[in-house]
């Protein structure tokens, strides 16, 4: 892990000094360096915006459908000994496919103003990772900490909205709104975007909510979960902080660096055919010819917050690719006097970099989504209100 951090590194240095090949996230397609917000905003924002539609996410077959709807599942119940109350929403949709539902829990402080929230994208079974009823309290969702600390914790599971197999996008939203998966163009949304859409639906649902400051929602997602989260804070700008945990290859991971124990984008496609649009698999063994690279989809979210965090044994992820792309963003938010990442390598593991609006950090262990990070998320968010 060492040596392979130590020869990363080194491609870091050599590549933030003359980088070459790298698409710049500060350059118009045509070419003209980007030096005000405006710019930014206006040009090279929406161009990048539409370059991963285009060639990696895919393109939504709709927004917020005309026929959303938000159904309790039970009524609303006090828990964690009179501190929370606990709420549990279907968010349910239709259209010419069909109807469908994600089931939202959310437990909000009581509290005298509206909480800060933080929504997790959660990719791992629901009974034992999110539980409603807490009998099983599992650190990749540590609810009771959250509330503890101020914070409403909402979570959804991703399966709700995509299961997460290649069906040939036969079920799911994309069935719903696009029932003949024959007329599928090559930038049509894969299961990646299907999900950050449901995470956008849950950010409809807090906006119907008084107790739930809807200035200051954290969209929160591990792994895939994570490359979801990244997707969801690019598109969706009424998130104010994005955190990708150990997002790997298609999140954070920068995809020109030479880092061989991590996933390449010819075999995510390959696993995970359904991921992304159908455009994404030209650069299987052709990561030159993307017309983008990782830092630009962290750079989507500026000037809000983002925050990306690795773990030591999780070179599967690609730790120096994920730190390297909030570097190689942190000019965007420069641009609007802000600062980025404040940092220049990867940092010692648990020691995290929190000054600027971009948040990194590199936990000790493996690949998982643990009560540090969240504590960690937490730091950042407090740090920065
Ligand atoms: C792996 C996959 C990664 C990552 C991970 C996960 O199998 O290769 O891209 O997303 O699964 O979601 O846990």
């Amino acid at each position: 892990m060492v040596a392979t951090v130590m020869a990363a590194i080194t491609v870091c240095a050599a590549e933030s000094g003359a980088p070459t090949g790298v698409p710049d996230v500060l350059k118009t397609v045509a070419g003209k360096p980007v030096t005000t917000v405006e710019t930014w905003e206006q040009v090279r924002r929406p161009e990048v915006l539409e370059l991963f539609k285009t060639h990696v996410f895919g393109r939504n077959a709709v927004e917020r459908p005309s026929t959303l709807r938000f159904e309790p599942i039970e009524p609303d119940r006090e828990m964690m000994e009179g501190k929370a109350l606990r709420k549990r929403v279907n968010i349910r949709y239709s259209g010419p496919g069909g109807e469908g539902a994600i089931a939202l829990t959310a437990f909000i402080p009581k509290a005298a103003q509206p909480v800060p929230a933080f929504v997790l994208i959660c990719n791992r079974s629901s009974a034992k990772h999110i539980d409603p009823d807490r009998l099983t309290k599992n650190p990749f969702f540590p609810a009771e900490e959250l509330v503890a600390r101020g914070y409403a914790a909402l979570a959804f599971h991703n399966g709700d909205v995509d299961p997460d197999f290649h069906d040939g996008f036969t079920n799911g939203v994309h069935a719903v709104f696009q029932p003949d998966p024959s007329v599928r163009k090559p930038d049509a949304w894969g299961t990646i975007a299907a999900w950050a859409w449901g995470a956008s639906r849950v950010m409809d649902w807090i906006e119907t909510q008084p107790t739930i400051d809807r200035t200051r929602v954290g969209v929160v997602g591990h792994s895939r979960g994570g490359k979801t989260a990244l997707w969801c804070g690019a598109t969706d700008t009424r998130f104010a902080l994005t955190i990708s945990n150990n997002s790997g290859c298609g999140g954070a991971k920068f995809n020109r660096m030479a880092l061989p124990k991590s996933e390449s984008i010819a075999r995510i496609n390959k696993s995970f055919p359904h991921w992304f649009c159908t455009n994404y698999k030209q650069y299987g063994d052709n990561e030159d010819a993307l017309p983008v690279d990782q830092h630009m989809l962290v750079a989507l979210i500026a000037p809000r917050l983002a925050y990306v965090a690795s773990a030591t044994l999780d070179d599967w992820a690609g730790q120096p690719g994920e730190f390297h792309s909030c570097l190689l963003a942190s000019p965007v938010w420069r641009l609007y006097g802000q600062q980025g990442l404040v940092g220049e390598t990867l940092p010692a593991p648990d020691t995290p970099l929190h000054q600027g609006r971009v948040g990194y950090h590199l936990r000790t262990g493996k690949h998982d989504l643990t009560l540090y990070d969240w504590q960690r998320f937490m730091d950042f968010a407090d740090k920065h209100k």
